[in-house]
Parts: structure tokens; sequence; C-alpha cells
């Protein structure tokens, strides 16, 4: 089971690597991976589990954020009204976007940065993205809202972006152009 401690934070030299892509099929090690990375989400969204492993809740983790530079990561993602969207990426791609972009109203945060850091971070408010699953079966999905905010969150971890890398610090709230709030309930 992955716990906070196994989490590397700002400053590790692998945040700010450019992960590899994976293989398939897919060793035994990383296909645990991929299990440990979704458990983890949804161990942390349970309020009993998180408060018992003391873990910070999440909606994405990459397997960077837990030293390992390979380009997979796992979102698990309950919005209002949509369907729950629990998947692990392999190898993700955004294959299409929208002009329009979008942006947590509240900031973002990371599981990696112990820190809060303000501003409004630029996301495509549409996405079109492909990847693979640990079995090496391509997928595709449109996504928009939080989980397109999220997987965008989660691919800039495998290219070594972190979410304040989009913050214009002089100006960290300044008008987005064609951008439209995303307010979480
Ligand atoms: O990658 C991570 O560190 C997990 C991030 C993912 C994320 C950050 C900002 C926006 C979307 C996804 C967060 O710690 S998950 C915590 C969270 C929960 C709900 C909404 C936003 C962030
Ligand atoms: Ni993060």
């Amino acid at each position: 089971m992955i716990l906070m401690k196994d989490i590397i934070r700002e400053g590790h030299p692998t945040l700010r690597k450019v992960a590899e892509e994976v293989t398939f099929p897919m060793a035994a090690k990383e296909k645990k991976l991929c299990n440990d990375l979704l458990e983890y989400l949804i161990s942390s969204q349970d309020d009993e589990v998180c408060e018992r492993y003391g873990l910070r809740p999440g909606i994405g983790l990459a397997a960077p954020q837990v030293n390992v530079s390979k380009r997979i990561f796992a979102l698990h993602i309950e919005e209002e009204g949509q369907k729950t969207l629990s998947i692990v990426a392999v190898n993700p791609k955004i294959v299409s976007h929208s002009v329009e972009r979008t942006y947590l109203a509240s900031g973002e945060g990371c599981l990696s940065v112990d820190r809060d850091v303000d501003g409004f971070v630029p996301r495509y408010a549409r996405i079109t993205v492909k990847a693979f699953d640990p079995e090496g079966q391509e997928f595709k999905m449109r996504l928009k809202g939080l989980s397109a905010i999220a997987f965008q969150h989660e691919l800039d971890h495998l290219n070594g972006v972190m979410f304040y890398d989009h913050i214009d610090s002089s100006a960290p709230f300044k008008v987005i152009p064609d951008a439209t709030p995303f307010e979480r309930d």
C-alpha cells in the first residue's frame, strides 16, 4: 500500500524528469504499481482509511510521485452528476483540445507539494485523450471539468512539470483569456 512516506516531495529530482514510456507486456512490478496508485486514491477518499493511515486525499497520482519515472498515472474522481472516472492511464497523450480554457477557481495543490501556492493554473477546458490500460488495451476518452484538469495535472507530472510552473508569479490571479473558472462544490 502506498503511504505518504512513499510520495516524494518537491526538490526531489525525479519530479523534474521526463518519464519513460512503458513497453508491453508490462512487468508484474509495473502492474502492481498501477493497482497501488489507484488503491491510494480510493483509500484517500475514504474518511476512515484516510485518517487511519494519515493520507492526503487525492484524485490523481502519477508514478514519478512515488519515485518511479514511468509514464503511468491513476485518476479516481467522483463528480456530482457524472460517472465516476476510475482509470489507470499508461503512455497517456492528449490528442486534441478545446481552444477554451479553464482553471480551478480555488487553485491547485499537489501531493508532492507541502505548501499552498496560490494562483490560477490555466488548463484546456475539454480534451480528447488516448492511453493504454495495464493490459495494453488502448482507450480514448473525452474529458471536461475536474477530470480534464486532473488529467492535465497528472500528465504534467510525467513531463517533469509542476502545477505552479503555469502560474504567472507576477500576477497569479490575472484574468486568463478564453477561460471559464471551474468551481468545485
Ligand atoms: O498529482 C497530485 O498531486 C494529486 C493532485 C491532483 C490534482 C491537483 C489539482 C487539480 C486536480 C488534480 C491533488 O492533490 S488531488 C487533491 C484534489 C482533490 C480534489 C480536487 C482538486 C485536488
Ligand atoms: Ni501533483
